[in-house]
């Protein structure tokens, strides 16, 4: 059996990750976990995984819908079952990811979802951005708000049902375009907006399963698609309110984005 001071990626994911600026991890949390969370999910969501007629509705208690996107938000949740996703295993990955010392980083504190509900739209591949890019915070572009950051999916998505779409190799190519001109883009916020001018290649369509965690590094493309499907998308990224989190990359309330 592993021990907690055990690593959990081979040699060949780190490489990847640092080559290709993202990595899709399966197996770092048990199906018992990824299932508790998921029935988490569909709880906070007010929706019956049974009755397909619930899964339209948008939750009462929810902080934020924004029908653009179809995109429901729940911030600063400390749900048992959620936070459970914080395994052992996830912490390992990301201090490895990161090169630091296995059982170094502080855990985080709470939980920010990004559920997406069916759209009637018709699916297309999304125009990549980098994150850290409202411009009320205005982010610097270095050092940048975060090292890495991932996102947790709680339920399996199917094509054209929500993946997230990563153009592979894209932090090279938008960090050259960063670095030539300093003054134009110290700001996330302005460098996002030539992004869409650099050739980046196609992107992946990721459709990850439930428990699947993507991983993906500082000026790595990406962005959502539209869930055309009916089920719901249930996803969530990790908060914290230590000073440090909150200081980086605030987000709202006294919660930042958890930035190891
Ligand atoms: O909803 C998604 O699949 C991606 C959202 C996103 O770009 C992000 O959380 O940074
Ligand atoms: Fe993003």
């Amino acid at each position: 059996m592993r021990t907690a001071t055990e690593p959990v990626l081979t040699d060949d994911q780190i490489a990847l990750y640092h080559k290709e600026g993202y990595q899709l991890v399966s197996g770092l949390m048990s199906e018992a976990i990824a299932d508790q969370a998921e029935q988490a999910m569909w709880r906070l969501m007010e929706m019956d995984p049974a009755d397909t007629d619930t899964w339209s509705r948008v939750p009462e208690s929810a902080d934020e819908f924004t029908e653009g996107r179809g995109v429901v938000i729940f911030n600063g949740l400390q749900d048992h079952d959620l936070m459970a996703c914080a395994t052992e295993d996830y912490l390992t990955a990301v201090a490895q990811l990161l090169g630091e010392p296995i059982g170094s980083l502080h855990p985080p504190e709470a939980v920010h979802t990004q559920n997406l509900l069916q759209r009637d739209v018709e699916w297309s591949l999304p125009r990549p951005h980098v994150d850290g890019i409202p411009k009320m915070h205005m982010h610097r572009t270095f050092p940048g708000p975060y090292r890495i950051t991932s996102l947790f999916y709680l339920s399996d998505v199917e094509h054209q049902g929500g993946g997230t779409c990563a153009w592979p190799g894209s932090q090279r190519k938008i960090r050259e375009l960063a670095e030539s001109d300093p003054v134009a883009y110290e700001h996330l916020y302005d460098l996002n907006k030539d992004i869409p001018s650099l050739d980046l290649g196609e992107p992946i369509e990721l459709t990850p399963k439930r428990g699947d965690v993507l991983f993906f590094q500082h000026l790595f493309g990406h962005n959502g698609s539209a869930n055309v499907l009916p089920k719901p998308r249930f996803m969530m990224r990790f908060f914290c309110s230590c000073e440090r989190c909150y200081s980086t990359w605030k987000k709202v309330d006294h919660w930042g984005h958890w930035a190891p």
